[in-house]
């Protein structure tokens, strides 16, 4: 008799088969600008669920690997990415995955049209969408600066569709004495006899080491400590004969995930570098980077989130047991929906921060969703990272002992969700930033509680009338919360500041799900975008508590 073997989940066309993306678009996008982009769209939407899927599935034990020193003793620290990762840089050029938003074919929905692109990529290309996020951060990075000798050499080469044209940036940041407290880099800027200012220092945490350029921070010799002394500059990495520019990479980083990314820890000694602009305010002038990386986080976030539902549900229609397929059992289906709501609410505020970036980048922003936008980057990208490691969980439980098995390819969802909530600001330092943020842009909280408001107001059906009601009772509550909590002192605000991000994340995510769910039953008659609002809404969404740093502090004590 033949053993039984289990048919394996697979995927179809990642564009076409995702209601979510496409009912979004139908509502975002004019008509004629949907037209437009949906080839593009169903193009990489056939890659993702085909080729590039296979390839991933090929490419699962190919890891980056560093060689340090040639056969005849010179030191040479070449770095070897996976084949994944090279079809992933071509595939990336071709596609536009940074060019589109700075084509900018559509005005301010080119910024939607390349997120709806990175969500497609993303989840088949093993964290390719480090290097992207970082390039893309750069371009913007630089367009900001207004520094126009870099504007002119560098850029063109980050946002062309021409692979052998394309480069990648670096951002390299981090240093041993603090990923987070960026002020305390140790780096050190010098100018060179002739006035060539070069760096000396260790980058402790540097992804995708492969790029061309890099944006990094350094103190120029003499300048004041923390990060107002730091200065923002750029580095070509290679010289023309393709030789590091007195840049050593002491090893490649063992990570628990993001395994085909190569993150090095770097010495630098006498590094060439142009500054961007001035030689102080670095983490000021590099936080366009950092806003950038953290769109493409959240936006990773929901297309890992999606993936993982993808397979699931392929897998519980394939999958038997106990007299049935797991399809047509309550609890599992149960246990996929709320994954699906978590996914759909974390895909609107995700997409909203996109449609804001993108009338930022086109000036047609008024000051109030301004200061919203910069609320919203460190809020969102909190919120659905967070979501992100534990839908990934429950994916790889959905699928049993078949989800912890690694050649399955589903731990690598577990293991790559969870760098979401780690790099580009912890979820505590981004709860503080937004708390700053409150503090420092005075219409931002008003603003965020008119769009849930507006958001409410579009609400007829009875019960998302009932589902979006928990939205604006928890954006009342953080307000009374916030006021008091002022009054209480800055302990008490840092304390609960990210209980008050997750609860605005949250509450914001349903009510941006509530509109849309209102849209899709009017123009689509379709029911299911409420039916994920009115679970999400269940899920909590006012995570506010009455504790505070007292008792924290009490129990920090175990002895
Ligand atoms: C696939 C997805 C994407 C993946 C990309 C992956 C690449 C991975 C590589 C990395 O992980 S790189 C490391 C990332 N590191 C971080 O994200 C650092 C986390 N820490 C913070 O964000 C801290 O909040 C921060 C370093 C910014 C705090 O530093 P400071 O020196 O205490 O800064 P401060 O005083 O908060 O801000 C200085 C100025 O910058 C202020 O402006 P003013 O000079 O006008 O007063 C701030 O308002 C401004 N600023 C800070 N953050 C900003 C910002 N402005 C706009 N947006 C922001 N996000």
């Amino acid at each position: 008799m033949m053993p039984f073997n289990q048919p394996s989940p697979t995927l179809g066309n990642q564009y076409r088969d995702d209601r979510v993306l496409r009912s979004y678009l139908a509502r975002s996008l004019p008509p004629e600008v949907l037209k437009s982009v949906e080839p593009s769209l169903v193009e990489l939407g056939d890659f993702a669920g085909g080729l590039l899927y296979e390839m991933q599935l090929a490419d699962r034990l190919n890891e980056p690997s560093l060689t340090q020193w040639s056969a005849w003793g010179e030191r040479i620290d070449r770095i070897e990415v996976s084949p994944l990762w090279r079809t992933a840089e071509r595939i990336a050029a071709e596609h536009g995955l940074v060019a589109t938003a700075y084509e900018r074919a559509h005005g301010r929905f080119s910024r939607v049209h390349q997120c709806a692109l990175a969500y497609l990529f993303t989840a088949s290309t093993d964290i390719y969408s480090c290097p992207l996020a970082m390039t893309d951060g750069a371009a913007r990075t630089l367009l900001n600066s207004g520094n126009q000798s870099l504007i002119e050499r560098v850029v063109p080469h980050f946002v062309t569709r021409d692979p052998s044209q394309f480069w990648t940036s670096g951002q390299w940041m981090t240093e041993a004495t603090g990923g987070s407290d960026v002020g305390l880099s140790e780096t050190i800027a010098r100018q060179d006899e002739a006035g060539a200012w070069r760096l000396y220092g260790r980058k402790w945490f540097t992804s995708a080491t492969t790029a061309q350029v890099a944006l990094t921070l350094a103190r120029p010799e003499g300048n004041t400590a923390g990060g107002r002394g730091l200065a923002l500059f750029f580095v070509q990495t290679r010289d023309e004969q393709g030789r590091l520019r007195n840049i050593c990479v002491n090893r490649l980083k063992n990570k628990l995930g993001t395994r085909k990314v190569p993150t090095a820890e770097l010495t630098l000694d006498g590094t060439p570098a142009e500054l961007v602009k001035g030689t102080t305010e670095g983490v000021r002038n590099i936080a366009p980077m950092l806003n950038c990386t953290r769109l493409w986080n959240g936006i990773s976030a929901v297309a890992l989130m999606r993936r993982g539902l993808a397979l699931a549900r392929d897998y519980a229609r394939k999958r038997f047991a106990f007299g049935a397929a797991l399809a047509a059992q309550p609890l599992h289906l149960d246990t996929l929906a709320n994954m699906q709501a978590e996914m759909e609410g974390a895909f609107h505020i995700a997409f909203y921060v996109a449609e804001l970036v993108g009338r930022e980048e086109t000036g047609e922003i008024e000051e109030a969703p301004r200061q919203l936008l910069r609320l919203l980057t460190p809020v969102m990208k909190l919120t659905t990272a967070k979501q992100a490691v534990l839908v990934a969980s429950e994916t790889l439980e959905a699928f049993g002992g078949a989800g912890y098995v690694e050649d399955t390819g589903l731990p690598m969802l577990l293991r790559d969700s969870q760098v979401l909530p780690i790099w580009e600001g912890t979820t505590n330092v981004l709860a503080l930033d937004a708390l700053r943020v409150l503090a420092r842009e005075g219409g931002a909280f008003a603003a965020l509680k008119a769009e849930v408001q507006g958001c409410a107001g579009e609400a007829r059906d009875e019960q998302l009338v009932q589902a979006v009601r928990l939205a604006t009772e928890a954006v009342a509550h953080a307000e009374t919360w916030l006021a008091e909590a002022t009054k209480e002192g800055q302990p008490m605000l840092e304390a609960g500041a990210r209980r008050l991000a997750q609860t605005l994340g949250r509450a914001l995510s349903l009510a941006l799900l509530v509109r849309h769910a209102q849209w899709s039953l009017d123009y689509e008659q379709d029911a299911r975008a409420a039916a994920a609002a009115k679970r999400y809404a269940q899920a909590g969404i006012d995570l506010i508590v009455p504790v505070g740093p007292d008792d924290a502090l009490a129990l920090m004590n175990d002895r």
